[in-house]
């Protein structure tokens, strides 16, 4: 093994501690080397300020449909990218490693909006919504949580009728991602009956709003609010026949799920490479700091906990290129790939020592940004839950 060839290695191109690249494809490596280098571009100059300014960069989201980063596992029919899972996986890996709001706004966009409007949609809805979403000329957004209700949304409030030629939508959805931006919302509510169907909301019709919400500290560069139903009419041929019941919002969250398990190795890749370096470079009491045995072993034990990180993605990736990845898997990527990523943001930023609390580095924008990414899309503790239910049969939510 050649130490300095590795290393090198290391630095620019990833952590490959086990040689995973063998295991990627020839398209596979491409697919992740041009996300990379869109990073370096057009989000890695610009971030901090963003992220400071709490300024989320509406012409991003164009340069993004551009890179194919919306819905690149699903169909070229209308759009899509019509690649594996694991390419996707990459791409989100890559652009997390810029900013987990970035990859937030691909998360939402690909595998909450296009995702439902693909598995769910009328050929008339996928013509009319994917062409437009896959480039970035409509930005989308989920709306599932509601202020009463976030993880447990079957309980949800939100409601419409049928008022014979259209139908009628009341109620209200909270943290809901690019909401304040969005062209349109997937918003799920219950019919007369109580079963949960999707709606395509468009912006613009009365009764329709989406409020920011203001003073977050986390995912500042990504926009944030509400959505507001004030009985919003919505022409019917805007349902989406093809699944109801709490089955459909979950199957979608299956997908984007699955690209954060691999979303958060990037950001932990980016506090470990920026730390290594700082670690080589910065002296105390006459010598690196990166000589002391323990910041060697906060390196070393980082180093273990990315790779068997990616080792899970990689797997997970496999599974669900072959159809059989199932919800509990996903829970465990998705639950110990965002723990890992923030608890290696939290070391990073101590051997950073002050100049870790500083926008001079990224690692306390990534140790914010992952508070959220821990909590979204089912907290920590509930995908310990799911996974608990697995092991023994027996739901403990309620
Ligand atoms: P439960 O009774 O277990 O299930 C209800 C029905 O759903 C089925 N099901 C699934 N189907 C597909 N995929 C899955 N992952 C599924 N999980 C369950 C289930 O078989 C059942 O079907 P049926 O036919 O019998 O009715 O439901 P429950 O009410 O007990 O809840 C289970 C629980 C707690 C696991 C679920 O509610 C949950 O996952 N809660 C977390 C909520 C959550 O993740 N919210 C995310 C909101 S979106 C978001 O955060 C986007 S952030 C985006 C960004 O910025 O990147
Ligand atoms: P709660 O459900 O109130 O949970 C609070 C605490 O109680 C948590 O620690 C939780 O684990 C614990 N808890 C709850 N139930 C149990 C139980 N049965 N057993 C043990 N512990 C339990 N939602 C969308 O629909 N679309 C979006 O685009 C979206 N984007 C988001 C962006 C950001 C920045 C954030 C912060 C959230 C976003 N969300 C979005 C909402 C997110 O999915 C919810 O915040 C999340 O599901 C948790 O719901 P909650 O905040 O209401 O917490």
């Amino acid at each position: 093994m050649n130490d300095n060839k590795t290393s090198k290695k290391d630095l620019f191109n990833g952590i490959d501690f086990l040689d995973l690249d063998t295991l990627l494809s020839d398209e596979q490596k491409m697919v992740r080397q041009a996300v990379r280098d869109f990073v370096k571009k057009e989000i890695s100059p610009n971030i901090e300020k963003w992220a400071q300014e709490a300024y989320f960069p509406e012409n991003i989201v164009i340069k993004m449909g551009q890179q194919g980063l919306f819905g690149p596992q699903l169909s070229t029919t209308y759009g899509g990218g019509g690649l594996d899972y694991t390419s996707y996986g990459l791409m989100m890996q890559e652009l997390e490693r810029g900013d987990s709001g970035m990859r937030s706004t691909a998360s939402v966009q690909g595998s909450l909006v296009m995702y439902p409007i693909e598995k769910f949609g009328t050929e008339v809805q996928k013509q009319k919504y994917l062409p437009k979403l896959a480039s970035g000329e409509w930005l989308g957004c989920f709306g599932l949580t509601e202020p009463d209700h976030g993880s447990n949304p079957s309980g949800m409030q939100s409601k419409f009728s049928d008022r014979g030629d259209h139908l009628l939508l009341n109620g209200s959805k909270m943290w809901i991602s690019n909401a304040p931006k969005a062209d349109l919302a997937i918003v799920w509510a219950k019919d007369e009956s109580g079963r949960i169907h999707g709606l395509i909301v468009e912006r613009g019709v009365e009764g329709f709003t989406t409020p920011e919400t203001h003073n977050k500290w986390s995912l500042r560069a990504s926009c944030t609010g509400e959505l507001v139903f004030d009985n919003v009419k919505v022409p019917k041929e805007n349902l989406l026949p093809g699944k109801s019941g709490l089955g459909a919002p979950l199957t979608c969250l299956d997908s984007a799920r699955f690209g954060i398990a691999w979303g958060a190795i990037g950001a932990a890749m980016d506090c470990y490479h920026t730390t290594l370096t700082y670690a080589k470079q910065r002296q105390q009491f006459g010598k690196p700091i990166a000589a002391f045995q323990l910041t060697q072993k906060k390196l070393s034990e980082m180093l273990t906990e990315i790779t068997k990180a990616q080792l899970l993605a990689w797997r997970l990736g496999k599974l669900m290129d072959e159809g059989k990845a199932n919800t509990p898997q996903i829970s465990m990527a998705k639950r110990n790939n965002v723990a890992m990523a923030l608890q290696v943001a939290r070391e990073c930023r101590q051997i950073l020592g002050g100049m870790g609390i500083t926008g001079e580095f990224p690692i306390m924008r990534h140790m914010m940004n992952l508070e959220s990414v821990i909590t979204y899309e089912g907290t920590h503790d509930i995908h310990l839950l799911i996974l608990g239910q697995a092991i023994t049969g027996i739901p403990s939510f309620s």
